[in-house]
């Protein structure tokens, strides 16, 4: 009938973040609590972003995902947990032009349609689920009109994949590991927004835009079972280091920014490196990327750009200032050169942002 012709829709975009402190290394694998606090800056939303529409209508038969136009499956346990937690929030919800009123308790009936786009379909290994399930809760929370704010929105994204939490704030994004069993207080806080330190800029260099070999949830869960070192680094290196990081970017302090960053990132791969058996995340072009970037920096006396990795080969750079990254462009195209045998996927390029 009439009633069973409405849908309801909305749309919202989400960027990605790169941790400069890593998360690696969960104490609770179903509810994604993780062994130490991250700290991360989320990119501009021009660059490695999702797109997700979700909506809902009478006429949906069950709840149905598209990945970049192509249908996956809702069945695993991080999405069923993430649309779980959502529903059990629902409020009314009225739209007078349409004539639709949903009830609080329809949530549980009716089903929902979801639709998410990357706009980096190549870059492998460039957080992807970060944004997306930050995008996926986002977008579901504002359909569902939830009253939570970003920060209880963050801890629900978290159960959807671990970095995901921090993609819930532009700027500066702190992950606090939390006290409780629960996981109710493992969630993001904005330590600065986009505009506080928007001198920089992050450029990322694809080193391959291969799908990674060794997925982060398996990789680190080998890392907590049979690494000594990952202990020394949870409880004695990051809680330290933290709160050096927060200080560093509320004085807009590029050295002590730059050497934290990297330092922590090389402790993450020496960690991965210490895994047994061990995981290799960096390949020849990442070292010499790095190498590159620590001869720079000490020939100039003060650090100019960091450098940090995730799980996989490719690099995020990130330079001090836009004089700086144009620098730091021209040093990587010369000495790695497009069409050659070191070159480079490509190159993304982007500013800090909300
Ligand atoms: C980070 N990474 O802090 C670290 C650094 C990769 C290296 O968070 O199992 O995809 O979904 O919680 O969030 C990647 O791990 O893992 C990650 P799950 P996730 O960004």
């Amino acid at each position: 009938g009439e009633q069973e012709k409405w849908v309801l829709m909305v749309t919202a975009r989400t960027p990605t973040n790169i941790a400069v402190i890593k998360y690696w290394g969960k104490r609770d694998e179903t509810l994604i609590l993780p062994i130490n606090d991250s700290i991360s800056v989320t990119l501009d939303p021009s660059h490695l972003c999702t797109t997700t529409t979700v909506s809902v209508s009478p006429s949906f038969d069950q709840d149905r995902m598209w990945l970049n136009g192509k249908e996956i499956s809702l069945q695993g346990g991080r999405f069923q947990s993430c649309l779980r937690e959502i529903r059990a929030r629902a409020q009314d919800v009225e739209d007078k032009k349409k004539g639709v009123c949903i009830k609080k308790e329809d949530w549980q009936k009716l089903h929902l349609h979801i639709a998410s786009y990357n706009n980096f379909p190549t870059a492998a290994g460039l957080a992807s689920s970060a944004a997306g399930l930050a995008c996926l809760v986002f977008s579901l929370a504002k359909l569902m009109n939830l009253k939570e704010d970003n920060s209880q929105l963050s801890a629900i994204a978290r159960q959807g994949s671990g970095s995901a939490c921090r993609s819930l704030y532009g700027g500066f994004v702190k992950w606090d590991m939390g006290k409780e069993d629960n996981g109710s207080d493992s969630l993001a806080i904005q330590l600065a927004d986009e505009k506080h330190w928007d001198e920089l800029v992050i450029i990322i260099a694809v080193v391959s835009a291969r799908q990674k070999e060794t997925s982060s949830t398996s990789g680190m869960r080998d890392t907590v079972e049979t690494s000594a070192l990952i202990q020394h680094r949870a409880k004695e290196v990051v809680p330290k280091r933290v709160v050096q990081m927060e200080e560093a970017i509320q004085n807009r302090d590029f050295p002590s920014f730059a050497r934290l960053a990297c330092t922590d990132s090389n402790q993450f791969h020496a960690v991965c490196l210490d895994t047994y058996p061990p995981i290799f995340y960096m390949n020849d072009t990442s070292h010499r990327i790095i190498s590159c970037v620590e001869k720079w920096n000490r020939a100039e006396g003060t650090p100019q750009v960091a450098y940090t990795f995730d799980a996989g080969p490719n690099a995020v750079m990130i330079a001090r200032n836009r004089k700086t990254a144009a620098l730091l462009l021209q040093r990587l195209l010369y000495n790695f050169p497009p069409q050659s045998d070191t070159n480079l996927d490509s190159y993304i390029i982007g500013d800090k942002s909300i």
